[in-house]
């Protein structure tokens, strides 16, 4: 039989997984990787078994999000490593902290046309930060480190690391005198602390502003104390973005989310933290952002200097920098323009009170098609305010980012992934036992990855999934209604999914009538995994629906944006 020795690598990398505190990976099982899949279940560590290998990277990654390590997924080789492949893409764009094993024929079948053979690492280069076949069982505890602590982003950006093994080494013993300690457990991560000189330059750019903005991504996760410590010393107003919704309640009073563009087009300062500014923040372009002056603070270079110098760049872990800032400050009153923030403040509450009212009273369209917005109004009232939320689609995920508030929040990113609804849930759900997890996704996302509702039946996953039923990929119609007049290739069916998802276990029902949803939210609730499928109009448009993004021009992401930018470019005339 296959049993293999206490010292193979296979053994030796589970053992290594364990003790840096991976308790589960996600994976879909084959040849190539079976002696580590054996190995790691005698160690200890649980698999999740997924449907397809891009839902393991999508679980993985989640988990590692909520887990605050690298996610682990483990897929066979050849199509097993394709299929993970926008999973892999999509965690190394959001800079997300994944680890992706693999296996490779035998070595002695190496170019003989083995079965599955294929150049994993060069296809995937482009998409992680560090990808290499282990050759030598000798060689697997200081790789098996080194790719962890990439994906962990030690002294570089966090991402997708990727290793294969061929099989055969896998069986093959790593000698004991190089079972270092040093290798298996590996080292914590040290953070960056920021130089004091950086700081007192950022405390007089700051504290002498009159309209400084701070807008923050991936580097304020975990760091809501200190950002709420700066956001109150210095009197900033603040705008989060999808990699940073829920770190700071939007209830707190320097969140000004409802009047971004007034904030961003009026700011005489603009503090990055933890941010790329990427297309969702116009490239810092002057178009937008006029000729404020910016603090880039971040801990990786991508989000340091991207587009728009900062006359302040700090290189720190963003909680870090912050604490130092609010400590060199020394309680010295800020300059910030009160008048400038109040009224954004008071435009804010009144603009998202006023949201809030007309979601709850959204109309079904005359044949009862129900408004998304209605929906997620009900939805909120459910869930209430400490729920993990994934948010996934087109139209639908443009209202759920501006109707739905969660602490914690998962969407697909800046790849624009979308499918990464019902994965992502499952790895949220699995990393936070205790919180409700609901997913929140249009018809034509949940599709992608509609049959990971077997593994989160499979594996007893507390999840509720609320699909957006348009029948469309709804974002694209409209866009094809605006720009072309006429729509092709975009209509779907309006699927039962409530039914599908009854096929495989879960408690789940059709909602057509917006009076039915608080009594199918709550019964969904109570049954988890539970799905609803619920039938919305697409006639209503959302934001992103109407800001052109859809239509991708050719400066700027957005119409308003690139007529702004065109205007730049030309000195006004158009
Ligand atoms: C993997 C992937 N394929 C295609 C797209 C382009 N795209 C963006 S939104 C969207 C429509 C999504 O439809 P649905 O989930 O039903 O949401 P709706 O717009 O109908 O609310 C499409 C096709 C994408 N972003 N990602
Ligand atoms: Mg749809």
């Amino acid at each position: 039989m296959a049993a293999l020795a206490h010292d193979a690598a296979a053994r030796v990398i589970a053992r290594s997984l364990r003790a840096r505190g991976v308790d589960r990976v996600f994976a879909l099982c084959g040849g190539h990787i079976m002696p580590l899949w054996m190995s790691l279940d005698d160690e200890g560590i649980a698999i999740v078994d997924v449907r397809d290998e891009r839902a393991a990277v999508y679980m993985a990654h989640a988990y590692g999000e909520l887990r605050g390590m690298p996610g682990v997924a483990l897929v066979t080789a050849g199509p097993g490593v394709t299929n993970a492949m926008t999973g892999i893409a999509n965690a190394h764009v959001a800079r997300a902290p994944i680890l992706v094993l693999s296996g490779t024929p035998p070595r002695p079948q190496d170019n003989r046309g083995a079965l599955q053979d294929l150049d994993h690492v060069g296809m995937l280069r482009a998409i992680t930060r560090y990808a290499r076949t282990v050759r030598d069982a000798a060689l697997v505890p200081a790789e098996l480190d080194e790719a962890f602590a990439r994906a962990r982003g030690d002294g570089g950006e966090p991402g997708a690391a990727y290793l294969d093994f061929p099989v055969d080494v896998l069986r093959a013993d790593v000698p004991p005198p190089l079972q270092r300690a040093e290798h298996l457990a590996g080292r914590p991560r040290a953070l960056l602390a920021p130089s004091p000189g950086d700081v007192e330059r950022a405390v007089e750019l700051l504290w002498s502003a009159r309209r400084p903005l701070v807008i923050a991504g991936r580097g304020v996760k975990g760091r809501g104390a200190p950002l709420a410590r700066f956001l109150d010393a210095l009197g900033a107003v603040y705008l989060d973005t999808g990699e940073s919704k829920g770190v700071l309640p939007a209830s707190h009073p320097a969140f000004v989310g409802a009047v971004r563009g007034s904030a961003m087009g009026a700011a005489d300062l603009v503090v990055t933290l933890g941010r790329r500014l990427d297309f969702q923040l116009a490239y810092g372009s002057p178009a937008v952002f006029g000729d404020a002056r910016f603090v880039r603070i971040a801990d990786v270079a991508a989000e340091l200097r991207d587009n728009r110098r900062g006359d302040v760049e700090i290189l720190a872990d963003c909680g870090l920098a912050l604490d130092a800032i609010v400590a060199a400050a020394g309680g010295r009153a800020a300059a910030v323009d009160t008048a400038w923030a109040a009224d954004l403040r008071a435009r804010h509450a009144g603009r998202s009170a006023r949201l809030r009212e007309s979601m709850r009273v959204a109309e079904s369209a005359p044949d009862g098609k129900i408004h998304p917005n209605r929906l997620l109004a009900c939805l909120q009232d459910a869930i209430g305010d400490d729920a993990i939320v994934v948010a996934d689609g087109g139209d639908f995920l443009a209202f759920a980012r501006v109707g739905l508030e969660a602490p914690t929040w998962l969407d697909p990113g800046p790849l624009g992934c979308i499918g990464v609804g019902t994965p992502f849930g499952i790895g949220a759900a699995l990393a936070a036992p205790g919180r409700s997890v609901v997913v929140a996704t249009g018809d034509g996302a949940f599709g992608f990855n509609a049959m990971e509702i077997d593994t989160a039946v499979r594996h007893g996953v507390p999840l509720l999934i609320v699909v957006a039923n348009n029948g469309a990929w709804q974002i694209e119609v409209n866009d094809q209604r605006q720009s072309w007049g006429r729509v092709v290739g975009t209509t779907l069916q309006f699927a039962d999914h409530a039914a599908m998802a009854r096929a495989f276990g879960l408690h789940a029902e059709r909602v057509t009538d917006a009076a039915e949803l608080p009594g199918a939210l709550e019964r969904a609730l109570a049954h988890r995994p539970a799905l609803i499928d619920v039938v919305v109009r697409g006639d209503v448009m959302s934001a992103d629906g109407k800001s052109g993004l859809a239509g991708v021009p050719d400066l700027m992401p957005l119409t308003a944006w690139d007529d702004a930018e065109r205007r730049l470019r030309t000195g006004g005339v158009t």
